[in-house]
C-alpha cells in the first residue's frame, strides 16, 4: 500500500468536513487506494481513485451517483434500509461527490457499511449462491436504467479481441524486456485468438444483448452480513457500464469457483470446482429472474472461459509493460496471476461439456 502523508489525509478530510481519529489501509483491491477512516465515532471508506486507470473520474462519480440513486429509490419503495443495500457517497463541503486535490487526484468518501465482510475466498457454497443471486438482482435493478446515460468509464473494458490486440502490442513493444521469458504464456494466448471473438461476434449477429452490467464481479466486491451471511450490498461500482451478462457471470466464476486463489503459484491447486459452478449458475439465473435469453444461458460457460482468459491476458500485458496497471505485492506478481488464470482456462476447456450440461439442466428447471 502506498504511503500517503498525514497532512494529505487532514486536507482531504477537511473537505469532507470530518475529523479523523484514525486512518488505515483497507481491503485488497488491485486498483484504487482504500482507507478505513474512523471519525466522530463513525466509520467511513475513503478512496483515492486511480487516475491512471480512470482518466475521467468525474464521469465515474456521475455513474456511481446515478446508479446508487436508482437502486436506493427501489430499496426505499420495497421497505429496505437504503444505507445497507447500496453505497452512500458523502459530499464535500462544496456539495460535490468527490474532492479534486491540487495534485490532480480524485478522493471520495463512502459511509462504511457496518457488520459486513467482503470475502477473498468462498468459505461455503451458500455464500457463493448468495453472491450469485445478488449480482443477478443487481442486473435486474438496473434493467430499466437508460444505458445511454452511462459513461463508458474504461473504453473497451471487456472487449476481449481488443485486449488480445493490446497484448500483441505489449509483446512487440516489450517495454520491460520480459517477452523472451514468457514465451509459453504468449503461445497460450495466441492459440486462443479466434476464441476471443466469440462474444463480440454473437453480439454483432444480434444474438447477445447489451445490458447494464457491473463488469467486476469478484466475490470481494460484495458485502455480506457478518452474522446471516446474506449478500447485502454490491460495491466497487466504478465499472458499471453497458456489457454482456455472461461476462458478469464469468468473472465471478473466474474468481470464486477456482479451487485456488487468483495468484496461486502452485498450479496443481488450480482447477474449476464444478459444484461451485453449479451453485453460482443456479443463483445467478434465479437472480436475473428469468430475463436471460436462451442464447445468454447457452453462453454462460463461454463467459467463464472468456473472463478468465481475458484477465490472464491483462495480467500478462501488465507484466510485459512493467507492472503499471495492477498493484503488485511481490516480484512477478502479475506473471503469477496470469499463469494461474491460464491454468484455470485450460481446466475449464477440459470441463466445458460438464459446464454445458449443468446449464442445460438448470435452464430447463
Ligand atoms: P478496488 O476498486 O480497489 O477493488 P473497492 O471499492 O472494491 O476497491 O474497495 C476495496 C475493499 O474495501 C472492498 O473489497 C471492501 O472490503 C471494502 N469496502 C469498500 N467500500 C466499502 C464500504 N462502503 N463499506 C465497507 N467496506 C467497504
Ligand atoms: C481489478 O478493482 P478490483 O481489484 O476489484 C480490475 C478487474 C480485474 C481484477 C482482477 C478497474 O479489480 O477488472 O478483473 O482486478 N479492475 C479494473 O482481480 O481494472
Ligand atoms: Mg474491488
Amino acid at each position: 500500500m502506498e504511503f500517503v502523508s498525514p497532512a494529505v489525509f487532514e486536507a482531504v478530510a477537511a473537505f469532507f468536513e470530518i475529523s479523523p481519529k484514525s486512518v488505515e489501509p483497507y481491503g485488497n483491491g488491485h486498483i484504487n487506494s482504500t482507507f478505513l477512516v474512523t471519525a466522530d465515532s463513525k466509520r467511513y471508506i475513503l478512496q483515492k481513485v486511480n487516475s491512471n486507470v480512470f482518466k475521467k473520474p468525474h464521469e465515474v462519480m456521475k455513474n456511481i451517483m446515478d446508479v446508487t440513486s436508482h437502486i436506493r429509490a427501489k430499496a426505499i419503495s420495497n421497505g429496505l434500509d437504503p444505507a445497507r443495500v447500496t453505497l452512500t457517497v458523502i459530499n464535500t463541503r462544496g456539495g460535490k461527490p468527490y474532492f479534486d486535490s491540487p495534485d490532480g487526484m480524485c478522493w471520495r468518501l463512502y459511509e462504511f457499511v457496518e457488520n459486513t465482510v467482503a470475502p477473498e475466498k468462498v468459505e461455503c457454497a451458500q455464500d457463493f449462491y448468495n453472491c450469485a443471486f445478488a449480482f443477478g438482482v443487481f442486473q435486474q435493478q438496473l434493467a430499466d436504467y437508460p444505458v445511454s446515460q452511462l459513461f463508458e468509464t474504461i473504453p473497451n473494458f471487456h472487449n476481449t479481441p481488443w485486449r488480445y490486440e493490446n497484448l500483441v502490442k505489449a509483446i512487440e513493444a516489450d517495454k520491460a524486456g520480459r517477452a523472451l521469458t514468457v514465451l509459453p504464456e504468449i503461445e497460450f494466448a495466441k492459440a486462443r485468438k479466434e476464441f476471443c471473438k466469440t462474444l463480440e461476434k454473437a453480439h454483432a449477429a444480434g444474438e447477445l444483448p447489451l445490458r447494464v452490467t457491473h463488469n467486476d464481479t469478484k466475490l470481494n466486491n460484495i458485502l455480506f452480513d457478518d452474522k446471516t451471511g446474506e449478500a447485502v450490498c454490491v460495491i466497487d461500482l466504478d465499472t458499471v457500464m453497458p456489457g454482456f451478462s455472461v461476462n458478469d457471470f464469468g468473472d465471478s466464476i473466474r474468481f470464486g469457483a477456482n479451487t485456488a486463489v487468483e495468484d496461486e503459484t502452485d498450479l496443481s491447486k488450480v482447477s474449476l470446482d464444478l459444484e461451485l459452478f453449479r451453485t453460482f449458475a443456479d443463483g445467478f439465473i434465479k437472480g436475473c429472474d428469468g430475463k436471460l435469453t436462451k442464447k445468454e444461458l447457452e453462453l454462460l460457460p463461454v463467459g467463464a472461459m472468456m473472463m478468465t482468459l481475458e484477465c490472464g491476458m491483462r495480467f500478462l500485458t501488465d507484466h510485459l509493460d512493467g507492472d503499471v496497471y495492477f498493484k503488485i505485492h511481490r516480484e512477478n506478481h502479475n506473471l503469477d496471476r496470469c499463469r494461474c488464470q491460464f491454468a484455470l482456462v485450460a481446466d475449464m476447456e477440459r470441463k466445458l461439456p460438464e459446464m454445458n450440461a449443468i446449464i442445460k439442466e438448470l435452464a430447463s428447471k
